[in-house]
């Protein structure tokens, strides 16, 4: 009989990979939906697995709708990927992005401890935690330093499923991952908002790239090569936590330069802080520019991952490369911004 697995977020980014790979291998896949007027599934129809899909209705901050979910179903694995995931928001939404986050997931392994305990529990952490990072490449060991409501939630849903492990013996584990990207990555998240951004002005349809710190630096991996990190973590005989990264990490002005550079551009940086611009030598045209709106008020600098521990025991590492991966983000949103009615603005 086919494994019954649960993805909450299956419409995010991650929910649309991670639900074509569970396919893939066999699995009867149910993915959660909120009630929304908007379109939910242009990624799983990108990815071609729309169909395939077994929906059901979630929203995390209702208690009674994890707890029914759970104790009917009686999944095998369940990967809880849904969250309010945009760090910026979560200054604007803290108490929101708590409940969501962070208190969400005490309602899932408590649901599965009193309804359904052998189900195995795959939980979002993310490298924010690290925040202000306290050694230089951040492995399961380093100390959290969380810098945004979002960390702070993030930290606390962590720290439950580690604690339901010890104290119930639970198949829960936490999967610590850096920065991953694709085609399919939210417009808000950088990697995404310069593609397309840069895309768009190659087709006269913007005309400015506008951004915040250049100055950041993220580690950051293919969404298609950490989902395959989340499966291996659940099909291990014990649960335990690892962070999954790159090794490398790159800031965002060169990520910009990578960008455009793909798209045949040739930038030239004038001015410093809020003043710098970014100019295209071909054209002449000032083409990015800094828009302070876009700052946080407390940033994660520099994110850098040590993933020994899961190449070790569970054999994975990542395959796809930044400049590959810029290049699959820039080649798609230059389709989709020369056609701009299949583009999803
Ligand atoms: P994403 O694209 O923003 O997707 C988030 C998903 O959560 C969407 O399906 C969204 O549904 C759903 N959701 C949000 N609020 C909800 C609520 N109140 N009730 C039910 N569903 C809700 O995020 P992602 O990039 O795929 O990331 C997946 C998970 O990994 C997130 O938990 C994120 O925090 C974590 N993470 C991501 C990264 C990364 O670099 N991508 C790194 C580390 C950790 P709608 O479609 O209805 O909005
Ligand atoms: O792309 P970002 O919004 O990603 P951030 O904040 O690193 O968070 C992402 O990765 C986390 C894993 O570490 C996830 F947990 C989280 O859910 C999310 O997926 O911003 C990256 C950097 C920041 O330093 C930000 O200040 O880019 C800088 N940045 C500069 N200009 C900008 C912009 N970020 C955004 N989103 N938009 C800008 O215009």
């Amino acid at each position: 009989m086919a494994k019954k697995v649960l993805v909450t977020g299956v419409t995010g980014q991650d929910g649309a990979y991670l639900s074509k790979l569970l396919l893939e291998k066999g699995y009867e896949v149910y993915g959660t939906k909120r009630r929304t007027s908007s379109e939910i599934a242009w990624r799983l129809e990108y990815l071609g697995v729309y169909k395939d899909i077994r929906f059901v209705d979630l929203e995390l901050t209702e208690p009674h709708n994890i707890f029914n979910l759970v104790q009917k179903y009686q999944f095998d694995e369940i990967y809880n990927l849904a969250a309010q995931s945009f760090v910026r928001a979560s200054f604007d939404q803290p108490l929101y992005t708590a409940d969501v986050d962070g208190i969400a997931v005490a309602r899932f392994v408590e649901a599965i401890r009193q309804t359904s305990p052998q189900t195995k529990f795959y939980q979002a952490s993310t490298s924010e935690m690290f925040g202000k990072i306290q050694e230089e490449k951040q492995s399961e060991t380093t100390a959290f330093y969380p810098r945004s409501p979002y960390a702070v939630a993030k930290l606390y849903g962590h720290w439950i499923v580690v604690n339901y492990r010890e104290s119930y013996n639970m198949h829960a584990s936490s999967g610590i991952l850096f920065n991953h990207e694709s085609p399919l990555r939210g417009e808000e998240f950088v990697t995404r908002k310069i593609t397309k951004h840069l895309a768009e002005i190659h087709y006269g349809k913007r005309d400015i790239l506008e951004l915040g710190n250049m100055d950041s630096t993220r580690d950051w991996g293919f969404a298609g090569d950490y989902v395959e990190g989340m499966y291996l973590m659940l099909q291990q005989p014990k649960a335990d936590d690892y962070v999954l990264a790159t090794g490398e990490t790159t800031s965002i002005r060169d990520f910009v330069i990578l960008a455009a550079k793909q798209i045949g551009f040739d930038i030239e940086w004038q001015g410093k802080a809020e003043n710098e611009i970014g100019i295209d030598c071909k054209s002449g045209k000032t083409i990015i520019k800094i828009n302070p709106v876009h700052y946080r008020p407390a940033e994660v600098d520099v994110l850098l991952g040590d993933s020994s521990k899961a190449r070790k025991i569970l054999g994975w590492k990542p395959k796809v490369g930044l400049e590959k991966l810029a290049n699959m983000m820039v080649e798609a949103d230059m389709k989709w911004a020369a056609c701009i009615e299949q583009a999803r603005y």
